[in-house]
């Protein structure tokens, strides 16, 4: 078996990995060779042409500096301002400055000619998101014959938000130059094949463009998860204990509704907030018998858009203190910082209900984290947004139209009153399904299929949603 290639924009740090998505990965590099390559966090100005090899807990990482005004360009421009909100169907949110492509694809660039120096022949090569959609292009031109696979961590857009995004026809054109390209669900797979199928090239000049022929590159969906028995652990461990006393000391009885997120407009959260005051407006019964914990640390906050979430958000939970609480009560605390994740676990089994609404998501691994977390004996109640990828496979979810506050509180109020043979059935469905979808096996699944010796998928198929482009 050669050697695996992980490529993301960043690599990852010093100390325990943050999320499931880096100890799978870094667990699969450990079992079969490789290296982990992407950009090391600094600007300068000139960097060097090589990658710095260095060995992080364990792990060999390659890293590569960036220019301040090609990772502006790269990152903040092109990535995070247009494809972003474009492929969340927030065209509305989306700041076009021509020159960002330019520095998008020389950061591409630079990143291939950095990595084709430390490749082998049979290594397989596995790209992440969205930040690095022409790196196959790139390394291809530079003539690597490699198995590249890539991973939109991201949902795929509708073709009307694609038309939209400035030189979409190359990023297409870019993806066809994978072997393997890994959505997160089904609906992705089938907006990717809308495209496909019904693309309709054109130019400005009225010259004719080809259309993208995707007959090489298969496009399936491989739905990422957690580790959620690791969560059951944790959620149980003194630390996270710590955690829940803290919290519980000030709950006294309320019952706990608990939101986890970045702080990103494609969360839902103003909204998320507008639906707990409905509930608080129609159902006074609810009245300090509950509390609202959300716990969104800040991200993106260089771009504007992030900042006017973020006042939004200050705004909502302001006028729902200023309309429901009391000297002694309080309906909701808003915490704006990044918590470890025993600490996230235990909030997790302490919650009566996980308000998980994003307007559009990828698939949302704090809602997996939630199932893992809760007490077999006495579950919370999981809301989730349908938009998140996450629905596809949580269908014993309440599931909600998150722009449709009105049945977000009805739904708050179901999980509120919900029986417990009605929860534990409920989570055991999910937590079955959490199992199924384990980080692990996503992991094992998409490299299982990059192979160059195809394996037998046949045995898999009933985990994956399959859909190949020919
Ligand atoms: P994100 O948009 O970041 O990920 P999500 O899937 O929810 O969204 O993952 C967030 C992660 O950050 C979780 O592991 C969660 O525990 C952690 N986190 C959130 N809030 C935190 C806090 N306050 N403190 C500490 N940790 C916190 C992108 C896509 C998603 C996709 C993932 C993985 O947008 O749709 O599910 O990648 O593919």
């Amino acid at each position: 078996m050669g050697r695996l290639v992980v490529v993301s924009n960043r690599t990852p740090g010093k100390g325990p990995a943050a999320g499931g998505l880096a100890v799978a990965l870094r667990q699969t590099l450990a079992e079969r060779e490789g290296f982990w390559f992407g950009w090391s966090g600094k600007l300068v100005d000139i960097p060097e042409p090589h990658a710095q090899i260095t060995d992080i807990d364990g792990l060999t990482v390659a890293q590569i500096d960036l220019t301040r005004d090609d990772h502006q360009a790269y990152y903040g421009g092109y990535s995070n301002s247009i494809l972003w909100p474009s492929f969340h169907l927030r065209l509305d949110l989306a700041t076009i400055e021509a020159h960002w492509y330019e520095g998008y694809r020389r950061v591409n660039t630079q990143f291939a000619r950095a990595l084709l120096p430390l490749l082998k022949p049979d290594d397989v090569i596995w790209v992440h998101d969205y930040h690095l959609i022409p790196l196959a292009t790139e390394l291809r031109n530079l003539g690597a014959r490699n198995r590249i696979g890539f991973y939109l961590h991201i949902p795929f857009p509708t073709p009307d938000a694609l038309y939209a995004i400035p030189h979409h026809q190359e990023l297409m054109r870019d993806l066809s130059r994978y072997d393997l390209v890994g959505m997160q669900a089904n609906r992705d797979v089938a907006a990717f094949t809308e495209f496909a199928d019904h693309q309709t090239p054109s130019s400005l000049d009225g010259a004719r463009v080809h259309s993208v022929d995707f007959s090489r590159t298969e496009v399936v969906a491989f739905p990422i998860g957690s580790d959620p028995d690791a969560f059951a652990r944790l959620a149980v461990s003194p630390a996270a204990t710590k955690m829940v006393r803290r919290v519980e000391r000030t709950l006294a009885d309320q019952r706990l509704i608990l939101g986890v997120d970045r702080l990103d407009y494609s969360k839902g959260l103003p909204q998320r907030v507008e639906a707990y005051e409905k509930l608080l407006a129609n159902d006074s019964r609810f009245r300090r018998q509950i509390h609202m914990l959300q716990v969104a640390p800040p991200s993106r906050d260089a771009i504007k858009e992030y900042q006017e979430t973020s006042d939004t958000l200050d705004a909502v939970c302001g006028r729902v203190m200023g309309r429901f609480a009391e000297p002694d009560w309080q309906p909701l605390t808003y915490v704006k910082r990044a918590y470890g994740q025993p600490s996230l676990a235990g909030l997790y089994r302490l919650a009566s209900v996980g308000l998980v609404t994003p307007l559009r998501d990828g698939m949302n691994l704090v809602a997996h984290e939630f199932i893992g977390a809760q007490d077999p004996t006495d579950p919370g109640v999981l809301i989730l947004s349908r938009f998140a990828g996450a629905a596809e496979i949580f269908p014993d979810a309440l599931l909600v139209n998150p722009f449709d506050t009105d049945e977000t509180a009805e739904a708050l109020r179901m999980a509120l009153d919900m029986p417990l043979d009605e929860r534990i059935a409920r989570w055991t469905t999910l937590m079955a399904s959490a199992q199924k979808h384990n980080v692990t096996d996503w992991a094992k699944h998409f490299l299982d299929h990059l192979a160059p010796a195809k394996v037998d998928h046949s045995s898999t198929r009933d985990v994956l949603y399959l859909a190949s482009v020919a």
